[in-house]
């Protein structure tokens, strides 16, 4: 068969299945404050790569100071601090090291502000973060953290306010160790495909934004 079309089938053939539900369980919720972020331990018995996480929105409210008019999902909706780098949320590993977003995204060190194309901090339904080049290798029991940036830095957090739940996604590129019977499981050979064009179409994407 034609290469193109191997891999475009195999892309079809994964676009349902590639997004996993990390959390089995409740939702995950953050506070703004005092060292209160959402926790996640991925349940599954095989190692995943994934090329991306993604939180989803499910309720509440957050914000960077008291007054609810800064009311966010994923910031402090028109504060004028923080006007052109809105997004305060972040994902971190059990020891707090940051995952994502990746770096070069935040613009505001102190407070870990950022900004990402397209996403709104109020109305977004989603914050999705890739990185097609270094892949996260979730093993099991391997915990991930959603912080609000402000608590997770430790500044300027105590007028911070609110709590905001969600459903945390990873893409899954490929599973590790192990034949089949593990979400977004395949054929070696179609993952290796797809594995490269999506190196491809992120180190691409990746250029575009800069
Ligand atoms: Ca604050
Ligand atoms: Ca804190």
């Amino acid at each position: 068969m034609d290469m193109f079309l191997l891999v475009v089938r195999r892309v079809a053939d994964y676009s349902d299945a590639a997004w996993y539900k990390i959390n089995l369980g409740p939702l995950v919720c953050f506070e703004g404050r005092n060292n209160s972020p959402g926790h996640v331990t991925y349940r599954g018995s095989q190692g995943m790569l994934l090329g991306a996480l993604k939180l989803v929105y499910k309720e509440g409210a957050v914000r960077c100071v008291s007054d609810v008019a800064y009311n966010s999902r994923w910031g402090c909706h028109g504060y004028s601090s923080f006007k052109t780098y809105p997004l305060n949320v972040f994902i971190t590993d059990r020891q707090n090291n940051v995952i994502f977003p990746l770096p070069q995204f935040i613009k505001h060190s102190a407070g870990l502000w950022y900004d990402m194309p397209v996403v709104d901090d109020k109305y977004s339904d989603e914050l999705v973060f890739s990185n097609f080049d270094f892949p996260l290798y979730l093993q099991p029991h391997m915990e991930l953290r959603i912080w609000f940036g402000e608590d997770l830095e430790n500044w300027s957090e105590t007028d911070n306010q609110g709590r905001v739940c969600v459903d945390v996604m990873g893409y899954v590129i490929g599973d590790v160790g192990g034949a089949g019977g593990s979400p977004g499981g395949g054929t070696s050979k179609g993952q290796a495909l797809l594995k490269d064009l999506k190196a491809s179409l992120g180190s691409i994407m990746q250029k575009s934004w800069k």
